[in-house]
């Protein structure tokens, strides 16, 4: 492997421009998430001139969102972040299931990575776990996602 051609995103925001699309509903678990985010970024070289926070009721609003901000070209990706948390009803499949699917569809129809931080957990346990405990932070994990794909990006075009 060590003889061939590889391309791969490094995690080195130089001047790229972030923008977070975040959920209100289980604000509790999705504040924790855009820290995680925020820090990722910064720890890797972003500037505070470098992130914005955009906010959506629900995660069901972040596809529609996040491939508006996609399109406007003043961001080199977008961070989803949400927590849909399993309830008595088959709502939660809807809200995942559409949110999922509408992200990755942004993605697709822009070009500009859009990194799924959306929580689907059967449990408010599960969600605080992956929320800065011992499941480490989703939210962190979307932003470097992100990161890398920027760089991956920029990568494949030269
Ligand atoms: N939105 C969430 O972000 N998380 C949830 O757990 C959730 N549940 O369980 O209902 C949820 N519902 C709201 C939904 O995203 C929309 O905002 C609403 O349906 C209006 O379109």
């Amino acid at each position: 492997m060590d003889t061939i051609k590889t391309i791969e995103g490094d995690l080195l925001a130089r001047d790229a421009k972030f923008v977070i699309v975040a959920a209100r509903f289980n604000d509790f678990i999705v504040e924790p998430l855009i820290r995680g985010a925020v820090d990722a970024l910064k720890r890797h070289g972003a500037g505070d001139k470098n992130i914005e926070l955009v906010r959506v009721p629900g995660a069901f609003e972040l596809p529609l969102v996040a491939k508006r901000l996609a399109q406007s070209k003043r961001y080199q990706a977008v961070i989803a972040l949400g927590a849909v948390i399993k309830g008595a009803t088959a709502h939660f499949d809807y809200v995942c299931g559409e949110c999922a699917s509408g992200l990755s569809r942004a993605a697709l129809d822009t070009g500009v990575p859009v990194a799924f931080g959306v929580l689907t957990t059967d449990t408010i346990e599960q969600a605080i776990e992956r929320a800065g405990s011992k499941g480490g932070n989703k939210g962190a994990d979307a932003a470097l996602v992100a990161l890398e794909l920027v760089n991956l990006l920029r990568g494949l075009d030269q």
